[in-house]
């Protein structure tokens, strides 16, 4: 549905004056994957990077980037996590105040950029974390009916309160309920039904859009890949409820060494971004590699040797590798200033299909 607004104000060449942010954004979007361009992100790429971090985020004017040092260019999308808004908490699970969050993502959007959030609330059944996955009874208990569900709905509202304090002009990508097919989340596979799965989306959604009004995210499903293709659509939450099919796939190391990886890697997403292809065609969604990375980036080419040839012939909208966090030195995905393999990054970052932001 929303492919079909994208379609017929892509043909004017002119801006609607009756288009909401969230078309705009969705405009945005088609036009990436149908002119073969993708996208480039990076999680929390204005917050910190591999060895600094912004401390004083209400002066501080959020233009230092670790992209940016590398290759001139901010990442044309940024993405945030809302892990710990759901207790009412300053900062994030990482350690972002949401005060900064949210001066970055309108510093960001008003530059022509776009920004994503992920979520790694805590369990409320157990009181762990987003990792806790000693009961199956989660999912259940935070549904209509079940003893946890008003204590979430206030979760929910927390959640809405900040996007919705982000301003009517900053549309969102919102994917909840992330890499739902694996069991490492207390809403994966094996700790909740198909429907009590896609009831949680739903009711998120739900409340979201019509208790709260907020029509300007753009909605990602985004399971762990690589997996079985029927799998990845047997907790679809249903077309009305998603805007953009993502999947989150990393390239690990294993005995067999560092070119293994990156073919294993390489088979992975195209496997899977071709069996996401068929879904998208046919039910009229928009795509992106939601999450990936190699972990310290070992391999001097990954950037144009592995990740590119990867996903080019894909039409995804955006492909974003996850954080450098400023406090584990071995936890990047993206090159910094002085990296031994920064030139890769950059060279990534000059190629004509790939998107960054040229101010
Ligand atoms: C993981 C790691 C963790 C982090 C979490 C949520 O992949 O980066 O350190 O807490 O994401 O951002």
């Amino acid at each position: 549905m929303v492919l079909v607004m994208a379609l017929t104000s892509c043909g004017t060449g002119t801006k609607k004056p009756m288009e909401t942010p969230k078309d705009q954004l969705v405009h945005q979007l088609f036009t990436y994957a149908a002119k073969g361009q993708i996208a480039y992100g990076h999680q929390d790429d204005l917050a910190y990077g591999h060895n600094w971090v912004v401390t004083d985020w209400e002066n501080d004017p959020l233009e230092r980037s670790d992209v940016k040092d590398v290759t001139g260019k901010y990442p044309a999308v940024v993405g945030f996590d809302l892990g710990g808004i759901e207790l009412g908490h300053a900062k994030n699970l990482d350690g972002v105040p949401f005060g900064l969050m949210r001066k970055a993502a309108q510093k960001h959007v008003e530059r022509g950029g776009i920004v994503t959030f992920s979520w790694h609330p805590r369990n409320p059944l157990t009181g762990g974390d987003a990792w806790d996955i000693s009961s199956d009874q989660v999912v259940k208990s935070v549904l209509t009916g079940g003893e946890k569900h008003g204590d979430f709905m206030l979760w929910l509202t927390r959640a809405a309160d900040f996007i919705e304090s982000l301003g009517a002009d900053v549309p969102v990508i919102f994917r909840p309920w992330h890499e739902n097919l694996g069991s490492w989340f207390w809403w994966g596979k094996n700790l909740c039904t198909e429907q009590e799965y896609q009831e949680l989306y739903r009711m998120t959604w739900l409340y979201f859009t019509k208790d709260r009004g907020l029509t300007d995210i753009v909605w990602c499903y985004s399971p762990n890949g690589p997996i079985e293709p029927e799998l990845y659509m047997s907790r679809y939450p249903g077309d009305e409820f998603v805007d953009i099919l993502g999947t989150d796939i990393y390239e690990y190391v294993g005995a067999d060494g560092l070119e293994e990886a990156g073919v294993r890697f390489s088979t992975e997403v195209k496997s899977m971004l071709t069996a996401m292809n068929v879904m998208a065609t046919d039910h009229h969604k928009l795509m992106c590699l939601s999450e990936t990375g190699l972990e310290g980036i070992p391999s001097p080419t990954w950037w144009t040797g592995v990740l590119e040839p990867a996903i080019r012939e894909f039409p995804i909208s955006y492909v974003l590798t996850w954080r450098n966090a400023h406090d584990k030195p071995e936890h990047f995905y993206a090159a910094w200033e002085g990296f031994e393999h920064a030139h890769d990054m950059k060279a990534f970052s000059e190629l004509d299909n790939i998107v960054f932001l040229d101010k």
